[in-house]
């Protein structure tokens, strides 16, 4: 186990903490691991990406909430069609070094029995491609990350930086229970609402060294925009339940540019 992780703070790999963080997803679809990286590991990886915001790539896009493109039988101002803005930038695991406290994180057995026993899956593989296992996210003054659902059923992350003011994470629980599609007419009632601020949105209170474990496919969610000299920068860690999944050639385009 490494020590860049206050792996007792946690009890990681402990069974009945695994079933009781299983319990909270299930009932939060969020857990929580506050200060799971150590002061010292914030600071190696803080080390490691200063000064590279402009390595990073910026789709600076529009998007609807479901990460496709749309429906052009259905109307402009429909939720299938809404656009969104994602202005953040990110660093591409090939970006990052061999030597990363990151890949020192993601590699770790305890870290990733926990997880999988947590997620309820047999265990938890890198995705087969040089992009997608190990990401990290600056959102300089301005910008976010617009309302969507994620493709992957969990996203795991963590917060590096906090900005000055805003870059909160929020999100609407269990919104739809589809998973896929662009969901029936009580569902785009419901993203409606959000989108046009009709009802109140969850905020995930977090600090840098938090460890999220998140169910982003059913629930709604969104980084309001950064403020501030101070850019927030995040960690996604990537995981598939089975090995050897890869990125399609055009969601690699979409979102990393290349
Ligand atoms: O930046 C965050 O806190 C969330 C990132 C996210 O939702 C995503 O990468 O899909
Ligand atoms: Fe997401």
């Amino acid at each position: 186990m490494t020590d860049l992780l206050d792996s007792a703070r946690h009890h990681l790999g402990d069974a009945d903490t695994i079933r009781q963080h299983r319990r909270r997803l299930e009932i939060d679809g969020v857990v929580v691991l506050d200060r799971l990286l150590t002061p010292k590991c914030l600071q190696l990886v803080l080390d490691e990406v200063d000064g590279r915001e402009d390595d990073a790539f910026y789709a600076d896009s529009s998007h609807n909430v479901y990460l496709t493109d749309g429906d052009p039988d259905l109307p402009a101002d429909h939720v299938v069609n809404r656009q969104v803005v994602s202005s953040k930038g990110l660093l591409a695991d090939d970006q990052l070094a061999e030597t990363s406290a990151l890949r020192t994180i993601y590699r770790d057995p305890t870290l990733r029995a926990h997880l999988a026993g947590l997620l309820d899956v047999e265990s938890l593989h890198p995705y087969a491609d040089d992009v997608s296992s190990i990401n990290v996210h600056f959102h300089r003054d301005g910008e976010q990350l617009g309302w969507h659902y994620d493709n992957s059923s969990f996203a795991v992350t963590t917060l590096i930086q906090a900005p000055e003011t805003g870059g909160t994470f929020e999100y609407v629980p269990e919104i739809r229970s589809s998973g896929r599609g662009h969901g029936d007419a009580a569902e785009h009632a419901r993203v409606k609402d959000v989108l046009d601020q009709e009802i109140g949105v969850e905020q995930l209170g977090i600090s840098p060294g938090d460890l999220v474990i998140f169910r982003g496919r059913d629930s709604l969610h969104r980084v309001t925009p950064s403020r501030g000299d101070t850019t927030r920068v995040l960690v996604v860690f990537a995981f598939n339940a089975e090995s050897g999944v890869a990125l399609s050639a055009s969601a690699r385009s979409t979102f990393y540019g290349r």
